[in-house]
């Protein structure tokens, strides 16, 4: 990538920064920083925390491969020639994990050929650089090759947010925000609250930049940061490394925050420089104070941020999540009696590290320093062992410094540089279907069924380096801080705390670097779709609103708990399907708790009276008749990845109302950018009204306004009506969608 945007933007900010400053009459955050140097017209622009909608102009676009197939298929509806901002394809979710790297992405090439035929035919013919199978994982490849502090960056995933450890505000959205971006038009969102996140200390002995958000998220839940940026500073901060941060801000995913960042500093210089982009980091440092808050703002935080939460690195323990939710966390000295007292399966079947969380230089050498302390005592990983690097300059760089093959002694497989199991792209074979067991990875996510589509597998999370000692243990109930293990010839082994280098002495090894560019005369060229394709599918406009109310809807499912949108949407398998609607909406909701049925993903026909059947094939047995249905749920609903397909599959098979006691920011706009009418309950106690039997109505749709409540009506089954309230969050142009039947129909 070219320096010159980097040089305009820098440019640009003294003047805008001070003009923000007189308009707010105070100093500014980083995140306000880099906010309103990206505002789309700053003079229009209301700027109010959880309030105002922004509209802004990202400087660049990345989507990976599970969902840049809805955000081109949509791009390609807009009818544009080429795209608007720089953007870029990055083929690493749909490899799946079996036999290790190469066979795996050899594989993966065969088995998804029209996909990538598809990806790189669009992103060629509309400008966008391809980054091929096996090249790494998006927010890998991002922090690598396109990060830099000061920039917005939208990306079709969740853990966009990575690039916050390199001081970039880098955000995840639905697909069709990025094909909108793509497009020319601004991007929208609602201004996020600020949390300040106040480091002091430093880190020691087996504590890691994991540790940090491991505990965030025990402390703020997988709520705490909806709607919210979430911004670091401090000394501490300045003692981690910039892909460390990356760590951090990656998983503010699961907090549900907007995104979070670190202030610019020495650190982010160095990875800069050691990544070949000397020229980036010079700049950076000229126009430090444009990259980091205003003094004021580090002087007194509490003036300036929405929330101010204090971390002593020093006194930070490693901590440990799960299972089935991140925020479930505890020092890991606590683990083996919560262990006990819960009945987990106290065996690990698997230790998995790496993914585009922690699969850093630093990462991989602070494990392997535990793993040749292993392989020296005589130990072997008692766990499956497995490796997913995750960029091709870091695998290299493992095979050049040894590591890969002190992974590979102690037992281990290095996978191919994808998601793999961390989406479920994993075909064990050590346990029975449906096994109660658990395993640990230094992963993001550990949601049921989402490594291997098993919902009795417990997932755990921690630092890869408690990951790898806990494979040589084999069980949960160890600590590698203080506990023992016993080699084969029975002498004792206690780990040393891990050592690792942050950066490789010897700069990065480079592999086969996998960037395609787009080509110079695109538009002579053609998509590739084949039209029996069972992997594709050209998307058909919604239907627009009828303009009358919902009347009488049959109630689909009630989920009940956590309903993230691997609950709503699984991946796994189903990541084959992503880009053919049809196929993808036999998914929907098989992992969702249903509260009107035993089973998971099951629920009744209440036309019929048929139960025991997929949520699917009910909701496709309405349809068929032409009648609608409303979906009710529970807190944070849609909590998760940014797959639009939790939005697209319950709308193309009819669902016109989902209310919902709160939502998960990503998921609670796609379902407006479908057309879905997304609902809260003013009193979240009304969930408990809702009845298998119950009719809704949605009333006074005609009137629909912003900010205006919303009259739902429950029809009993004994002719009784029960009229509760419900709020939205819909804007004018919100509600325009709705109206038109998408956002992309309103476009046209
Ligand atoms: C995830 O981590 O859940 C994913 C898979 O990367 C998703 C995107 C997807 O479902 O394709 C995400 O985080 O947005
Ligand atoms: Fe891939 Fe997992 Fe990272 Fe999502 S969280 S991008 S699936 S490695």
């Amino acid at each position: 990538m070219s320096v010159e945007p980097i040089k305009k933007l820098y440019a640009t900010m003294p003047e805008k920064l001070a003009r923000a400053r007189k308009k707010f009459g105070r100093a500014l955050t980083l995140a306000e920083k880099i906010l309103v140097t990206h505002a789309d017209d700053f003079n229009v622009q209301v700027w109010e925390r959880g309030k105002a909608q922004l509209l802004l102009r990202p400087d660049r676009v990345a989507m990976q491969d599970a969902t840049a197939q809805m955000a081109l298929l949509q791009f390609i509806q807009a009818g544009k020639k080429k795209v608007a901002v720089s953007s870029t394809v990055h083929c690493d979710h749909l490899i799946r994990a079996q036999s290790g790297a190469k066979e795996d992405v050899q594989r993966a090439i065969e088995e998804n050929k029209e996909v990538y035929n598809f990806l790189r035919s669009a992103a060629r013919k509309f400008g966008i650089g391809f980054w091929k199978p096996g090249a790494g994982i998006i927010h890998q490849v991002v922090l690598e090759n396109y990060a830099f502090p000061g920039a917005l960056l939208i990306g079709t995933d969740s853990h966009t947010p990575n690039g916050g450890g390199l001081g970039m505000l880098a955000i995840g959205v639905g697909g069709a925000d990025a094909g909108e971006v793509m497009a020319g038009l601004p991007w929208e969102v609602l201004h996020p609250k600020l949390v300040g996140v106040r480091l002091t200390g430093q880190l020691k002995g087996w504590s890691s930049p994991k540790d940090v958000i491991l505990y965030l998220c025990g402390l703020l839940t997988v709520k705490g940061g909806t709607n919210k940026i979430i911004e670091y500073f401090g000394p501490g901060a300045a003692t981690i490394s910039a892909t460390g941060k990356g760590t951090i801000t990656n998983m503010g995913a699961e907090l549900g925050a907007t995104t979070s960042i670190f202030q610019f500093d020495d650190k982010m210089a160095a990875y800069l420089s050691i990544t070949e982009r000397d020229e980036w980091a010079k700049l950076a440092k000229a126009n430090r104070e444009n990259l980091m808050s205003d003094p004021e703002v580090m002087a007194h935080p509490e003036k300036y941020y929405d929330q101010v939460v204090e971390i002593n690195l020093s006194e930070l323990e490693p901590h440990v999540v799960g299972p089935h939710t991140p925020d479930l966390a505890r020092p890991i000295s606590k683990l083996a009696a919560e262990a006990k007292e819960k009945g987990y399966p106290v065996q690990l079947k698997a230790a998995l590290i790496g993914s585009c969380t922690n699969s850093s230089y630093e990462d991989i050498s602070r494990s392997a320093h535990i793993a040749q302390q292993g392989l020296k005592a005589g130990l072997k990983a008692k766990a499956g062992f497995l490796v997913t690097p995750g960029s091709e300059r870091i695998y290299n760089t493992m095979i050049r410094d040894g590591f890969m093959k002190t992974f590979e002694t102690m037992g281990g497989t290095v996978l191919a540089n994808a998601c793999g199991p961390c989406i479920g792209q994993w075909k064990r074979s050590d346990i029975q279907t449906k096994e109660s067991n658990s395993i640990i990875s230094s992963y993001n996510r550990n949601f049921p069924g989402r490594n291997d589509g098993n919902a009795e597998t417990l997932s755990f999370l921690a630092s890869p380096e408690i990951v790898t000692a806990m494979a040589f243990a084999g069980t949960l109930d160890f600590n590698p801080v203080n506990g023992t293990l016993t080699a084969a010839d029975g002498t004792k082994i206690k780990f040393e705390p891990p050592r690792g280098e942050e950066l490789p002495a010897k700069g990065f090894a480079k592999g086969e670097e996998g960037f395609e560019a787009p080509a110079t005369d695109g538009d002579k060229l053609q998509v590739e779709i084949p039209p029996t394709s069972e992997r594709l599918q050209l998307l058909k406009p919604f239907p627009r609103w009828d303009g009358k109310d919902f009347s009488k809807l049959p109630i689909l499912i009630k989920a009940k708990g956590k309903c993230t949108t691997d609950h709503i949407s699984p991946a796994g398998p189903w990541l084959k399907y992503r880009g053919h609607l049809d196929k993808i909406s036999d998914n929907m909701f098989l992992g969702a708790n249903n509260a009107f049925g035993a089973e998971p993903g099951k629920g009744t026909d209440v036309l019929s009276g048929e139960s025991g059947l997929t949520i699917a094939a009910i909701a496709r047995r309405y349809k068929a008749k032409g009648i609608g249905s409303v979906v009710v749920g529970d807190e944070n609903y849609g909590e998760g990845s940014s797959r639009e397909h939790a939005a697209m599959s319950p709308r193309f098979l009819g669902v016109l109302a989902v209310l919902v006691k709160s939502f998960a920011r990503i998921h609670e706009t796609n379902l407006k950018k479908q057309g879905i009418l997304p609902l809260t309950f003013a009193d979240p106690k009304d969930y408990d009204r809702f009845e298998q039997a119950d009719r809704v109505s949605v009333v006074g749709l005609a009137g629909l306004a912003p900010g205006k409540p919303v009259e739902v009506v429950v029809h009993k089954s004994d002719g009784k009506d029960v009229r509760i309230m419900a709020n939205h969050s819909m804007t004018e142009q919100q509600i325009g969608w709705f109206k038109a039947g998408s956002a992309l129909n309103a476009l046209n």
